[in-house]
Parts: structure tokens; sequence; C-alpha cells
């Protein structure tokens, strides 16, 4: 791509330059036992700004890959000391799927059929020795913004557009996990904006948009150790696993206050609204059955008058 006009080569440097920019934060990965060919990638990575680790063999490779998550792409040479790059790259699928890590099998080998063994044992792509730079270039571009695009498609899937807030099936994997891993202490909150719709209504669609945000800020500030989540229109649900149930009722009771007392503000219009709280510490086995209970105490907490916690 050779750009002509000077819009055009205005608009390559600049993508180029955001590129250069982005690569700071990414993480690069060459693997190969001939030193001067690993060498020379390394050095072409470099001058990319692209945070750039090497390993002479398969053992320290995995190490490295351990140590630094925000390695996005490994470069794997087919010949290694302690493997061969086919064998490292079905190794190494086993715990890094294509979503977390691309990988580009390399060799100076004629074989043809090294390109397949390479992409059969888990590889995205094959870059064969001698290359030239702009290809070399291209497919490590190529392969980073695959995972970056899977990185942004994952956060868009997992997040409220509205508030930013992780979302109902966000939270359910997040609890889930948790659960799993610490079965002990866990006490779980439904928050629900007391007559919303009024607010609605009366100023608008909008303001109440304006609303949820707000709240939405409150609780992320307030619920920072927790797990938080919109759980849908004015709903909202926090999951404490470190506390007791006498501290959790305390950070609810706290958040109940601190919403019953904050203003609203847009333009000239100032706004209070109210939460009500349906809080649990069931022993329960399954995030279904804290959510059960919480959602009885919630109903009680409206029925009682709102702008309470019922546990
Ligand atoms: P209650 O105290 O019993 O909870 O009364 P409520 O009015 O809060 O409850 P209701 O379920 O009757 O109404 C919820 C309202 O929340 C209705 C719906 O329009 C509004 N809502 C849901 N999602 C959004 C949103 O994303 N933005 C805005 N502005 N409103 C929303
Ligand atoms: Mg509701
Ligand atoms: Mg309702
Ligand atoms: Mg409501």
């Amino acid at each position: 791509y050779i750009p002509k006009s000077n819009a055009q080569i205005y608009e390559y440097l600049s993508r180029l330059l955001t590129r250069l920019e982005k690569n700071k934060r990414v993480g690069v990965l060459t693997v190969g036992g001939n030193n001067k060919s690993r060498s020379a990638i390394y050095s072409l990575l470099t001058r990319h700004n692209f945070i750039t680790y090497q390993a002479a063999n398969a053992a320290s490779a995995q190490k490295l890959l351990q140590a630094h998550p925000h390695i996005k792409l490994m470069i794997t040479d087919q010949a290694l000391p302690d493997s061969t790059g086919v064998d490292f790259v079905a190794n190494v699928r086993k715990q890094y799927n294509k979503e977390q890590l691309s990988i580009i099998g390399t060799s100076d080998k004629a074989d043809p059929a090294l390109l397949a063994n390479f992409i059969k044992s888990g590889a995205n792509d094959y870059l064969r020795k001698p290359y030239c730079h702009e290809e070399f270039f291209c497919r490590v571009l190529q392969n980073v913004e695959y995972v970056e695009q899977i990185e942004v498609i994952k956060r868009t899937a997992n997040t409220d557009y509205l508030t930013g807030l992780p979302n109902r099936r966000h939270f359910f994997s997040q609890v889930s996990d948790i659960i799993q891993r610490k079965p002990e202490q866990r006490s779980l909150a439904l928050l629900d904006l007391d007559h919303f719709k009024n607010i609605n209504d009366t100023y608008g669609h909008d303001y109440g948009d304006i609303v949820l945000k707000e709240t939405a800020k409150m609780m992320k500030k307030h619920f920072s150790q927790d797990c938080v989540s919109r759980f849908g229109g004015e709903e909202f649900c926090v999951f404490m696993h470190d506390l007791t149930p006498e501290q959790a009722f305390e950070k609810v009771e706290h958040f109940r206050q601190a919403v019953s007392e904050r203003v609203f503000k847009r333009r000239t219009k100032r706004i209070q609204c109210s939460i009500s709280i349906g809080l649990t510490h069931l022993e329960a086995h399954t995030i279904e059955d804290l959510l059960c209970v919480a959602d009885e105490h919630l109903y009680k907490a409206k029925a009682k008058g709102r702008n309470c916690v019922i546990q």
C-alpha cells in the first residue's frame, strides 16, 4: 500500500502513530534456538514499540508467558533445543486459547507440511524465513489485533452500556466462580430505586438515565471491593464475599443512606431518590438460591414503605 495524496499520507501516518502508541502496552514473545534470527525478530518488534520478550527454549518461554499475562503474541521458531516448535505450540494451547494469545510459527525449512502442522497444533499464522520486514509487520499486527478485537467484544458483551457496570451475564459468571472457590462467607444484596417510574414521568427519561448513571458511579466507589452489577432496569446487585453478615449490613445500609441524601443535579433541576434493598447471607450453594431470598427481602422492603434494608 503506497499512499498517494497528502490526505492519504496523513491518514496512513496517523493510523500508524496510533498503533505505535497502542503497541507500548502489548507484550510480544519471540522464541527460538538460533540467537541471530531470534534477535533479528526481537529488534524488529522493539522498533515498533512492543514490550518485547525473548526465550531461547520452550521451557523458559512457558515461564515468561506465565509471568507476563499482557503477552498477546508469541512468535516461535520450529527449531528449539528442548522441543519442536509445533509440539511447543500444541502444549501452549493447552493453557492459552486463541482468545488470550496469538501464535505465529516460523522456520527456514522449505517443508510444505510444516505450515499445516503449525496451524493444526494451534498456531494462528506462519512466517517463512527469510521474510521481508513489511510481511513481518503485517502478520504481527494482524495477529495482535485479532486478540485485541476479541478483548473488545468480550468487554462489550460483559458491560452494561448505560452505566458501564458489569451486566447480569458477567455478574453470574464472576460470582459463580467465587462461590465455587470460596464457599464460606457470602452476602448478596438486590437494590431497586424507589418510584423510579415517577422520575421518568416527571423529569423525562434522559433525566432518569442520569440518576441511573450517577447511582452506578456511587456503587462502583462504595462497593469497590465487591462484585457489582446493573441487573436490568433500575435494579442493581452486589455480592460481598469477605464480610461478616453484620459488616455487609452496615455497608449496604450506609449506601442506602448515601443515596437518599444525594441530590442529583442537572441544569436547574434538583432531584432526590431512594433505594430499597433486599439482603441475604444465606449459606446457599448457588447464586440463584441467594437471589431468590434477596428478592423476597426486597419485596418486603418495598412493602414496608421503601428506602430501607431488609435482611
Ligand atoms: P418501585 O418503588 O416499586 O420499584 O417503583 P418503580 O417505579 O421504581 O418500579 P417500576 O417497576 O414500576 O418501574 C421501573 C421503571 O424503570 C420503569 C422503566 O421505564 C424504568 N427504567 C428501566 N430501565 C430504564 C433505563 O435504562 N432508563 C430509564 N430512564 N428508565 C428505565
Ligand atoms: Mg424494579
Ligand atoms: Mg418494579
Ligand atoms: Mg423501582
